[in-house]
């Protein structure tokens, strides 16, 4: 097919036959799938993806992919038009390559058609069932190891057997499915950045059937034949722009719709409990199977995650776009460095012979890629649920010796300017640009109040977060503190007065 190509002379769309052998990742797929993807956005698709071409060319199997996008058309039907081919853009500061992936097979909306999409999860040959929904997908409660029960879709699924909108109640239906099927074992395996990311899926699954409930039978056999493997992944991949598309044409001579621009750096630590085998995944780069796997989330979770969200919130107050632009801020840098050194490091129980200091040399290079370009906006997008996998635990820990957390207090104030200001608070169009599915509700858990403190207190404690953080009085006052410093003196006075301390 001819595509116009807006920023230049028609080139062909990319497909098999026009995709440049040379520049293939890994080995195509089979026809035949085996594993089922839920969440086909930038994440699995410069990950998992990538590490099953590479595990394909080392060790053929019958491991094609069946991607589901639980709403978002976009990328199913790009990738239904070329083929299920996509490029990896590669961006580094020493340059850039390109790379294509080929091992889906067929792609799905789940929201469109959810009986597919149920299908695809209960059928016997697909023997494992991948998952990057991201914080937001799970839908999990603040507070506890279980399902957000104020929230109204995941009510409605328990009730739903034919339409499932949430990503567990696809998951429940799939497995009910797939056990009146005959019961071949599966692997379930959450990607996201969550902690004990394999160990709250199965929680959640488990609970949404009980709710839903389930004939008694399919506990047992969850128990003995679905594996939910904790796993840890990283790999830095902002949105796709009309540049990477341009770019990508220019490297390869095709057109496609849907690249995924990425870092060099990727590494998915993984625990080896297959219900029923895998892709020889050990084959592929940055990829490691471990017993410490629930150490590395706490090590990424905090050491990475934490801190871009603290360069996220202060950089979009101080109008930075990137986050490069906005880690090589002095101001930042120091409050990322102290946030790393005094609060999240001793809050994790390190992996055996890792290299703290050498991860954290690395994690300031990889965030001053300005080849990469990530936006702040993305990073500081879906606070409201990211915010509970990394500013709690270390938070707690410290108050709980009685010193202030004072980063984790910084990165609370500045998320609060960011997507629910004050009254009377510009924060600026970066931070506009913040997707926050919560800022309906945090504008009415904070109607009417008029200081900044007690705008915080109302946003600490509207539920959100967990109660011990939200009735710990000299945090949420510290909060309110350095939420009156950003609004009346800007986020660089804020931070000067979380770099001294109270
Ligand atoms: C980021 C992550 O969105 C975020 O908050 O911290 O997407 C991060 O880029 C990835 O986890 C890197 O592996």
């Amino acid at each position: 097919m001819i595509v116009a190509n807006p920023a230049g002379p028609d080139i062909p769309r990319l497909s098999r036959h026009n995709a440049p052998r040379e520049l293939r990742i890994g080995a195509s797929a089979p026809q035949e799938t085996g594993i089922v993807h839920i969440g086909l956005a930038q994440f699995h698709r410069a990950h998992a993806a990538v590490a099953t071409a590479q595990a394909l060319a080392a060790e053929p199997g019958p491991w094609g992919i069946v991607g589901i996008a639980p709403h978002s058309p976009k990328n199913v039907r790009a990738m239904r038009e070329q083929d299920f081919l996509y490029s990896i853009l590669q961006l580094t500061p020493e340059g850039e390559s390109v790379g294509i992936v080929d091992v889906h097979r067929d792609a799905l909306v789940a929201a469109e058609d959810p009986q597919a999409a149920v299908d695809a999860i209960a059928a016997a040959h697909h023997k494992i069932v991948t998952l990057t929904v991201s914080e937001v997908g799970y839908r999990k409660d603040p507070e506890r190891i279980g399902l957000n029960l104020d929230d109204a879709e995941t009510v409605a699924d328990f009730a739903n057997k034919e339409a499932p909108t949430t990503v567990i109640g696809l998951i429940a239906r799939g497995l009910e499915r797939r056990f009146a099927q005959g019961g071949a074992p599966v692997t379930i395996l959450s990607c996201d950045n969550m902690q004990s990311a394999g160990t709250l899926t199965r929680a959640l699954v488990l609970e949404f059937l009980k709710r839903a409930e389930a004939s008694p039978e399919i506990f047992d056999w969850i128990d003995a034949h679905v594996t939910f493997p904790n796993a840890m992944v990283d790999r830095i991949v902002p949105a796709t722009t009309d540049a990477t598309r341009q770019r990508v044409a220019e490297l390869t001579g095709v057109w496609d719709e849907a690249p995924v621009p990425a870092e060099a750096f990727t590494m998915w630590v993984l625990e080896d409990k297959f219900a029923a085998g895998r892709p020889a995944w050990e084959r592929a780069d940055g990829v490691v199977f471990s017993d410490e796997v629930e150490k590395y989330e706490q090590v990424k979770l905090r050491l990475l995650n934490g801190s871009h969200s603290l360069i996220s919130y202060l950089g979009a107050l101080d109008g930075r776009e990137t986050i490069p632009a906005s880690r090589t801020q002095p101001f930042v840098e120091e409050c990322v460095r102290r946030a790393i050194e005094d609060e999240f490091l001793p809050s994790i129980d390190l992996p055996s012979s890792f290299d703290a200091a050498a991860y954290v040399d690395q994690l300031f290079i990889r965030w001053t890629n300005f080849a990469l370009g990530d936006l702040v906006a993305r990073v500081g997008s879906d606070g409201s649920a990211k915010i509970l996998q990394r500013v709690p635990i270390p938070a707690l820990r410290l108050l709980r010796m009685g010193k202030m957390p004072e980063q984790m207090a910084l990165l609370v104030a500045a998320w609060i300017a960011c997507v629910c200001p004050p009254a009377g608070f510009e924060p600026g169009e970066i931070a506009r640009a913040m997707v926050e599915p919560k800022r309906d509700f945090l504008r009415e858990a904070t109607a009417g109040v008029d200081l900044p403190t007690e705008h915080a207190h109302a946003v600490l404690t509207s539920g959100l977060f967990p109660q011990e953080l939200a009735e710990h009085d000299a945090f949420v006052a510290r909060v309110g503190e350095l939420l009156e410093l950003i609004v009346n003196d800007g986020v660089r006075a804020a931070a000067s007065e979380a770099l001294r301390g109270v």
